[in-house]
This record gives C-alpha cells, sequence and structure tokens, in this order.
C-alpha cells in the first residue's frame, strides 16, 4: 500500500532574532526544536524566493549538512516543505550529509536553483549544542545581504507554513529516487561531485608519489563532516595508509570535540604533529569542512599567510598553471597577500567578513583566490571555502617542490617579510557591555587619525570599515572598527555574527616584520605593543570583566 501525501497549511506565529548572521541562521539546538522555528525560516525562504531569485516551483534544490544533532530530523522536514511548496526534485546527500564546500560543488554542477545547508560550522553540536541553516543561490555561493535580509523580514510576518503530511521519512540511506508527493527526492553520494572536481585541479600524480616516498600525513576531520571527503581522496585515490584521517567518522555530537580548527581546539593533533617523529604534514577542517588547519612537523601556519603562500605559488598546481586574475581577503585578514598581488601584478581585494562578499568578484572573474584568517581559504572552484581543497593545495606544493611546510612558509618571509599576526577572542561578554565596547571605540574614531598612540604606532587612518561591492554597488557598512598605523600594523575590533550565546568580541593584530633576524620571535610577544595598546583603547578587560582573551589564534 503506497501512502498519499496531503498538501497541509499550518498556522504558525513568528519567532523574534530570526535574521541570519556572518553565515546563515545559528542558534542553540534547543531554539530550532521549537515547533514551527525551522519551519517559519524555511518558509519564509520561499515566500522570498520569487522576488529575490525565482519561483521555486517546477524547481531543482540541493539539501544536506554537517550531520550534528538535529540534522537528521531537519531534512525530513525540509524535503516536506519543499514538496509542499512545489519544488520538482530535491538531490539531498545521503543519510543528509553534505560538507559546505560539496554542496556549493553540487548546486553549481546539476544547475540546481540553490541549496539548504544546515550547519552551525565550528560551533559545538550535541543536544546542548548549536544548529544551523542557510541558503546558497545558484552560483553555490551564500545567498547575498539582499536575500538574507528579505527572508528575516518575511519571518516577521509570515502566518502559514506548507507542509506534506502523511507518508513515512524518506530513507536517505540508499542512493536513487523516490516520490515525495510530486517532487523527486534523489539520493546523492555526497562525495562524488567533490571528489571529481579535486582531480581536475590537483596533480594526483605527484601527490600519490609523496605518499609511496614514504612521507606521511594526519588528517583530523574532529568526528564531523569532512571525514568521508578527506577519507576518499587521501586513503583512496592517493594511496595514503589507512589511519591517515582520524576522527573520519562524522558524529551527531562531533565525538564531543569542538570542532574548530584551530591551535586551542585541534590540541590533539597539535600534540601528534610534535617531535621528530610527527608526520610530515598535518592538517585539519571544521565541523562542516569548509575551514582548514595546516600543521608542519612542530610549525603552525597561520591562515593569512597560508593564503598568501598558495597565491604566491599558485601557477605549481595544475588548476592554476595559467595565474591568478585577483585575490580577495576579508578586512581582518593580514596583508600578507596584498604584497603577493603587488608582485605578481593582480588586483587584491577587502571585503567584510564572511564569504558571501567574495561571490560577485570570482562570479565576474576578477578573483581567482579568496581567504579569511579564520581558517579558510578557497578559489572560484566552487563559492564557499573549501577544506580539503586548501590541503590538497598544500600537498601538492609539498610534493612538486620537495619542500616542507615550514621551508615553504620560511622561504615566502625570506622573499615578502613576515605579518605576524594574531587574533584575540574574548568569549561569553555580555552583550550589553560588548555593544558599549564597540560604541565607545566608534565614538573615538575622530580623534585617533594622526595622533601617536604608543612609541612606533602613530595612526595613518581609524574608521569603521565600510564595503561597496565593486560589481553590484551594494554598500555594507559597520564591518569593523579598523586602525592602520604608519608603520603598516593594524588593530581591528569586530563582534562575532556566528555565536548563539552572550557576544564574542574579535580583536585583531598585524605587524609587519621584514627583517627575517626577527621572524623568529614568538608572536605574542611581537605583538605586545598592540595587544597593551588594544586594551586601553577599548577598555576590553574593564568592561568585559575578563582576565584575558579565552582563545588566541
Ligand atoms: C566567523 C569568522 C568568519 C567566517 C565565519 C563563518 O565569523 O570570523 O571569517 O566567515 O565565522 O565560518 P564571525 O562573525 O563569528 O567572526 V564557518 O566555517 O563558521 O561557516
Ligand atoms: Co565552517
Amino acid at each position: 500500500m503506497t501512502l498519499k501525501a496531503v498538501l497541509t497549511v499550518q498556522p504558525t506565529t513568528p519567532f523574534a532574532g530570526q535574521r541570519p548572521g556572518t553565515s546563515g541562521l545559528r542558534k542553540k539546538v534547543t531554539v530550532f526544536a521549537q515547533s514551527g522555528y525551522l519551519e517559519n525560516f524555511v518558509q519564509a525562504l520561499f515566500d522570498v524566493l520569487p522576488a529575490v531569485q525565482a519561483s521555486p516551483q517546477g524547481q531543482t534544490l540541493v539539501l544536506g549538512g554537517d550531520g550534528r544533532f538535529h540534522n537528521r530530523v531537519a531534512v525530513q522536514t525540509i524535503l516536506r516543505m519543499a514538496a509542499a511548496n512545489g519544488v520538482a526534485r530535491v538531490l539531498v546527500g545521503q543519510d543528509g550529509l553534505l560538507s559546505t564546500p560539496a554542496a556549493s560543488a553540487v548546486i553549481r554542477k546539476r544547475g540546481a536553483l540553490g541549496g539548504i545547508i544546515l550547519s552551525a560550522s565550528h560551533n559545538p553540536g550535541g543536544p546542548d549544542g548549536d544548529f544551523g541553516i542557510k541558503y546558497n543561490i545558484a552560483n553555490g555561493g551564500p545567498a547575498p545581504e539582499k536575500v538574507t535580509e528579505a527572508i528575516f523580514a518575511r519571518t516577521q510576518t509570515l502566518s502559514t507554513y506548507k507542509i506534506m503530511s502523511g507518508t513515512p521519512d524518506v530513507d536517505l540511506s540508499r542512493l536513487g529516487e523516490s516520490w515525495l508527493g510530486e517532487m523527486v527526492v534523489q539520493v546523492i553520494d555526497p562525495v562524488d561531485d567533490h571528489a571529481e572536481l579535486m582531480q581536475q585541479l590537483f596533480d594526483f600524480d605527484a601527490m600519490r608519489a609523496w605518499f609511496q616516498a614514504g612521507h606521511r600525513m594526519r588528517y583530523d576531520a574532529m568526528g564531523a563532516v569532512g571525514g568521508p571527503y578527506a577519507r576518499r581522496v587521501l586513503e583512496g585515490l592517493l594511496g595514503a595508509p589507512v589511519g591517515t584521517v582520524v576522527n573520519g567518522e562524522p558524529l551527531e555530537d562531533f565525538g564531543g570535540h569542538h570542532p574548530d580548527p584551530n591551535p586551542v581546539h585541534a590540541a590533539e593533533l597539535m600534540a601528534a604533529m610534535s617531535g621528530a617523529a610527527a608526520p610530515d604534514f598535518g592538517a585539519a577542517s571544521d565541523g562542516d569542512a569548509d575551514r582548514n588547519m595546516i600543521l608542519g612537523r612542530d610549525f603552525a601556519v597561520t591562515p593569512s599567510d597560508s593564503l598568501a603562500i598558495l597565491a604566491a605559488n599558485a601557477t605549481l598546481v595544475p588548476g592554476y598553471r595559467a595565474g591568478l586574475a585577483g585575490v580577495a581577503r576579508s578586512m581582518p585578514t593580514s596583508q600578507a597577500v596584498d604584497v603577493v598581488a603587488k608582485a605578481l601584478g593582480v588586483a587584491a581585494f577587502e571585503t567584510p567578513t564572511g564569504w558571501k562578499f567574495f561571490g560577485n568578484l570570482l562570479d565576474a572573474g576578477q578573483a581567482t583566490l579568496c581567504g579569511e584568517e579564520s581558517y579558510g581559504t578557497s578559489s572560484n572552484h566552487v563559492r564557499e571555502k573549501d577544506g580539503l581543497w586548501a590541503v590538497l593545495f598544500w600537498l601538492n606544493l609539498q610534493a612538486v617542490t620537495g619542500k616542507s611546510v615550514e621551508d615553504l612558509v620560511r622561504a615566502h618571509w625570506a622573499r615578502f617579510g613576515r605579518h605576524v599576526y594574531s587574533r584575540h577572542d574574548w568569549e561569553g561578554v555580555a552583550v550589553a557591555k560588548a555593544d558599549q565596547l564597540m560604541a565607545a571605540l566608534r565614538a573615538k574614531l575622530p580623534s585617533l587619525a594622526g595622533q601617536t598612540l604608543a612609541p612606533g604606532l602613530t595612526v595613518r587612518l581609524a574608521d569603521d570599515f565600510a564595503y561597496t561591492d565593486p560589481i553590484d554597488g551594494s554598500v555594507s557598512t559597520g564591518q569593523g572598527v579598523r586602525l592602520l598605523f604608519e608603520s603598516g600594523a593594524r588593530l581591528v575590533f569586530r563582534l562575532s555574527g556566528t555565536g548563539t550565546e552572550g557576544a564574542t568580541l574579535r580583536v585583531y593584530l598585524e605587524r609587519f616584520e621584514p627583517d627575517p633576524a626577527r621572524h623568529d620571535v614568538p608572536v605574542q610577544d611581537a605583538l605586545a605593543d598592540l595587544i597593551t595598546l588594544a586594551d586601553v583603547l577599548a577598555d576590553i578587560r574593564h568592561l568585559t570583566g575578563l582576565p584575558g582573551p579565552t582563545v588566541v589564534t
């Protein structure tokens, strides 16, 4: 007997606070699990699509997530709602899984109208953890602000949502097609399209030979969705020994890990990469596998440096043999890549934080590589940051140059100078205090230009970063307070837009060091005067009530 799906129009009332942040709507699982919460957001999306993009009726959408707690339930709800809203076909990753870069690749390759990605990325998971949802448009990239703002506005007015009922959950464990009402649900292998794309970009023969020569690597997937992707490529296609990928099984609570690949949360990998017996190459990805951490033996690569080094060496990799059209970085990311762009004679763009701001530059062919200081790097092959892509880029460079990670970084510093860089996060700050701190800083800005705030730190420019998109002219203001000093040093303050509890103040510190003799000065020492200045200027300790930053990367 086949059960017939029944279209139900369900009354609902708006929830406050459904405005997407830096990367989608992120809240506690307990918030998302409330009856109607996810449904309202998804219906708002379907309601605004005709105005901001195209009607979802008769279209194909992509759906998947990082596998965190609530992913399975949410996928079934969204499938029922897609069917009720007239979507013709949904491509859903097996078991509801798709990494963020893979979702981007699938949207592009299959010509979908867009995709819904279920992830709170680097935020912790589990029943007490975070959940998230975001919409990506037809280019495979995060929806721009005009779309997310329209969705938010609609969440404040809607009074019903549409959903199919009367049928059991769709079986997502097997590949293939089934019907949900008039809609086709096509369960796809979550890895295939992405793995194929990687083979088009990188020198797989050279990387295979690198492993065959006995080099060793450790890839920590942090119990998140990156495991299957890394295993297929590294242990499968490249012949790396089984066990190269650790924590490779996607788990609903990430095995208790905080899936944020930085030296603090990837402490296990840091330890494994220390000492003479450590592997040659270490890497990690985050909850949705769009971030990357790159390590050599006893050596960590700063993400801003990583972007600059990939740009400087891009022509050594098949996919970028013809050179770069341009590069782009988020404002808080160090200026290391700007120096490379200058040497290459290509444009360097500076955008607000968040991958959505790179989409237009990539679509217009003005930028080839993009990156953020927050362990995010990618290129025009997708419209998201891509963890495994960055790892393979570094592997490809090691394989064709015969140099270690540390050698590659040191050679780069010797040629271009070092942009000494650190980010200090002050987490769990009361929202009112954080707002007060930023408001006080903004009020000070007009008085700062030209002032010498500490020895060697004369302000050249102090502003609240605003960005005009060079392609569509859209303007984004209030993107972070920045102080640029005559020496090239920078100090940037902004509040996180991805957290779910209190506020997080991010302080970004940067100083240029041309002298190779000083490239080994410990980073926090080299930045000590900027660290002190930041505290004095923004009264951080006093206003946050914290004795020091909670995370230093
Ligand atoms: C953080 C990072 C930002 C990144 C964003 C999403 O945002 O700073 O660079 O794009 O996370 O990354 P915020 O607003 O908290 O500083 V992911 O991997 O969480 O999607
Ligand atoms: Co992420």
